[in-house]
């Protein structure tokens, strides 16, 4: 395999947005999540990552691990492009034991030789590590060429295993132009049988030219097709970010390779959300993570040596036909102290007054009135950086991150229960047990105030968390 050029790796030069508890790169830009397994007593997570430069280019399998989930060791760079099988990049993929042995899977990207980045063509790869550190690239690759009815799009392979046979979903462009996910299955690894599509977009612009990074589990007894959906067009509140991530959940039939499934749905309703993959701990909880940005947003992080960042870790439930995302409950370990404990009225505006804002956890549970309007704030040097409206008459949740515009969910119920995890430049807001998230990033450059407020008295429970 290629190495590292450490002598040309960008280094971190300001340390003002760097994040406390999220997943980021020593140096370098960070996009999609990959890999994510438990293997030999630790979760191992990968992400796409360029060590030479804050911007997207060459892909790269960084690699951090934890023995909790919430503490990360970053570990050498995993998979190195450049070898006749990932010319251009190592792109996004997914990992599995096997034997006692850690396989990754992933795309290897190829240019044509005619300076064009968007003249490419992609197969699918295997590498292995016995001691999840150090990996092999297989004699056997590529594993996986596309078939003669796909585009250049093929690529973000996720495996598992079920009833003897290794499943593997792949993101794909037909030749008509229409995202779809494809189905391959193998005893081995090795050799792979193409199963068909199991899902397609009807139309590109309100369903995706490309679906990019699929994920397939099944969680409550429904199985979940999770997908990163490219060229939805915007259509009303939804679809606003430049790409963005849906499921669709039903039933697979693994012989047929048939999906029977409803509609689909976004996930996350925040601005910086996207290519999530998911993965089952060892005590069977489904565990999302994701990339906590997208290709267009501003990252003022990059003047300063690194790029982006992954989502702390969610739990997935499937529960009255929709995905709810809830904060790992392992998470609970950040936990340094205790800053905020109140029941209390909630009489126009509450200041939450600890020191340390910027590493912090929120539970603010809110008891409505008809007509009631409440709001969440976060503020520097007087600016509001992300302020998020909760109006009960419309059932409109509408937050506003800086001078991008707006993003919205609804809500239905009499409560309003937003869980907040605030890191240096970025938060998470799980509302009603993770009926809606929203992911979002800010840049302060002063220390932060964050403030509740609401148009009428009503009964409110406040607390915060100093976080680690
Ligand atoms: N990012 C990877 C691709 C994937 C895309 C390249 C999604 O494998 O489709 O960095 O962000």
């Amino acid at each position: 395999m290629q190495k590292v050029d450490e002598s040309k790796t960008i280094k971190v030069t300001n340390q003002r947005y760097r994040q406390q508890f999220h997943i980021s790169t020593p140096g370098g830009w960070l996009n999609d999540p990959n890999g994510l397994c438990y293997f030999k007593g630790y979760y191992h997570v990968f992400y796409q990552f360029h060590p030479y430069s804050a911007e997207w280019g060459p892909m790269h399998w960084g690699h951090v691990r934890s023995r909790d989930l919430v503490h990360w060791e970053q570990l050498p760079v995993a998979l190195v492009p450049g070898d006749p099988e990932d010319t251009g990049g190592c792109f996004s993929g997914s990992a599995i034991v096997k034997d006692g042995r850690l396989y990754l899977i992933y795309t290897g990207h190829h240019y044509f030789d005619d300076g064009d980045q968007d003249h490419f063509w992609e197969n699918q790869n295997l590498a292995y590590s016995d001691d999840g550190i150090h990996f092999t690239k297989s004699k056997h690759n590529p594993i996986i060429t596309a078939p003669a009815d796909n585009t250049q799009h093929f690529r973000d392979p996720k495996v598992w295993q079920k009833d003897g046979y290794y499943w593997l979903i792949l993101g794909s462009q037909a030749t008509d132009g229409l995202g779809r996910a494809l189905l391959y299955r193998s005893t081995n690894l090795i050799l792979w049988e193409n199963q068909g599509p199991i899902a397609k977009a009807k139309v590109a612009d309100s369903e995706g030219f490309m679906w990019e990074c699929p994920d397939f589990f099944r969680v409550n007894d429904t199985d979940i097709l999770l997908y990163s959906p490219m060229g939805i067009k915007a259509v009303a509140h939804n679809f606003l970010n430049v790409s963005s991530v849906c499921y669709q959940a039903g039933q697979l039939n693994y012989e047929q390779a048939t999906f029977d499934h409803g509609p689909f749905w976004e996930l996350d309703r925040g601005h910086n959300f996207y290519a999530p993959q998911t993965f089952l701990t060892p005590d069977k909880r489904r565990i999302l993570i994701g990339w906590m940005s997208s290709f267009d947003d501003p990252m003022p992080e990059k003047a300063d040596g690194w790029a982006g960042c992954l989502t702390l870790p969610r739990e997935l439930h499937y529960q009255k036909g929709q995905l709810l995302m809830t904060p790992a409950r392992e998470l609970k370990n950040l936990r340094e102290s205790q800053v905020a404990n109140e029941v209390m009225t909630l009489a126009s505006s509450y200041t939450f007054n600890y020191d340390d804002q910027q590493h912090s956890e929120q539970l603010i549970t809110i008891d409505l009135a008809p007509a009631s309007i409440t709001k969440w704030q976060l503020e520097s040097a007087g600016k509001p950086l992300l302020t998020l409206v909760a109006d009960q008459a419309s059932g409109d949740i509408t937050i506003q991150q800086g001078d991008l515009t707006p993003r919205y969910a609804k809500f239905t119920g009499h409560q309003l229960k937003l869980h907040l995890f605030i890191d240096t430049s970025s938060v998470e807001i799980f509302i009603n047990d993770g009926e809606t998230t929203f992911t979002e990033r800010y840049y302060a450059d002063q220390p932060i105030q964050t403030t509740v407020s609401a148009n009428q008295a009503l009964p409110t429970q406040i607390e915060a968390y100093q976080l680690a």
